[in-house]
């Protein structure tokens, strides 16, 4: 088994018992893609990170590969079809990072809102020096419109959170979630429905090929000029110069995006110049009870398929 970036050896005590693992030692540098190639030739199992890119090359470069493990609940990294074809397995980490991840979206929506961020920063830099009643002032969360943009787990404990908040929610999903509505008390909107009258719009949905760019300058220059746009799901979903101008040109208000298309980012990004547009280097499961448990899961994952046995969340194949 590899393991392409460090985690701490607890995790690892019973697999070792059954496997050989290696593990990557960095913490925050991804392999090159060469090391990674490298590494994985004669592997059964990898356990990977977003970073990692699992294509044909990759696939075909490993003979002995029976199965990749993601560690996320995103696949967006790996070519499934190629995979299915191969027979090679694929895992992710769903539902333990669901919670956490809602979490941090509205955490994304209440700092964009209430200027947390740059409030803050004026303290830090001793620019507060008096009291004045627009002073920081941001806008309501409390009563608003959200459009959540993907239904799914998190979309769900996502609008859990908003319903607390006396929101009236509108999701877009490809399939309706009649469970979801009654249970909820959400509402199906069409895209264009949920874009023009969401004072938030929140995507939490996966990154497909239908998915890919559908937050462009049309969809922006549609929402409400006071709407703010939260993205935790990947940033692929959004054509990136699009938004920065919608924000520039107060097309809409703000952005708060835990994802961007490529990642990272440096210091010279042109987000990072906007007040408006908060930037989180993709902390969405980033809790240290989730992060247990997403790699508790991939270990048990690699385990049960060394000694032979169903792993306990295989992606499904089409
Ligand atoms: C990952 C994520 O933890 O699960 C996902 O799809 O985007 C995050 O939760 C992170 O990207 C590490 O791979």
């Amino acid at each position: 088994v590899l393991i392409t970036r460090a985690v701490p050896e607890r995790f690892l005590e019973d697999l070792r018992q059954t496997a050989e693992v290696t593990v990557y030692p960095e913490e925050l540098k991804p392999m090159t893609r060469e090391q990674f190639l490298d590494e994985s030739k004669d592997k059964t199992v990898v356990i990977t990170m977003l970073s990692d890119r699992v294509d044909q090359e990759f696939m075909d470069h490993c003979p002995e590969l029976k199965a990749v493990i993601n560690l996320a609940v995103g696949y967006d990294n790996i070519d499934l079809d190629y995979a299915a074809a191969k027979g090679i397995i694929v895992c992710n980490t769903p539902d333990v990072l669901t919670e956490t991840t809602a979490e941090l979206a509205f955490t994304l929506m209440l700092v964009t809102a209430r200027r947390i961020i740059e409030a803050a920063q004026m303290v830090q830099d001793g620019r507060w020096i008096g009291w004045a009643p627009y002073l920081m002032a941001g806008q309501d969360v409390y009563g608003k419109t959200v459009g959540i943009y993907g239904m799914g787990a998190i979309g769900r404990a996502f609008a859990r959170r908003c319903s607390g908040f006396g929101m009236t929610i509108l999701y877009h999903n490809r399939s309706r979630q009649e469970a979801a509505e009654s249970e909820l008390g959400v509402k199906y909107a069409d895209f264009d429905e949920l874009i023009t009258t969401s004072d938030y719009v929140v995507c939490t949905a996966p990154l497909t090929a239908e998915t890919a760019g559908k937050f462009n300058k049309d969809v922006f220059s549609r929402m409400k000029e006071d709407a703010i746009f939260i993205n935790i799901g990947r940033g692929g979903h959004v054509i990136e110069e699009d938004l920065l101008h919608a924000v520039q040109h107060r097309e809409i208000l703000a952005a708060g995006l835990d994802v961007l298309a490529e990642e990272p980012i440096n210091k010279d990004h042109s987000f990072l110049a906007e007040p408006n547009i908060v930037v989180l280097p993709h902390i969405g499961s980033a809790s240290v009870e989730t992060r247990d448990a997403m790699i508790q899961l991939c270990v048990d994952n690699a385990r049960r398929i060394i000694n032979g046995e169903q792993p306990l969340t295989p992606v499904k194949m089409n």
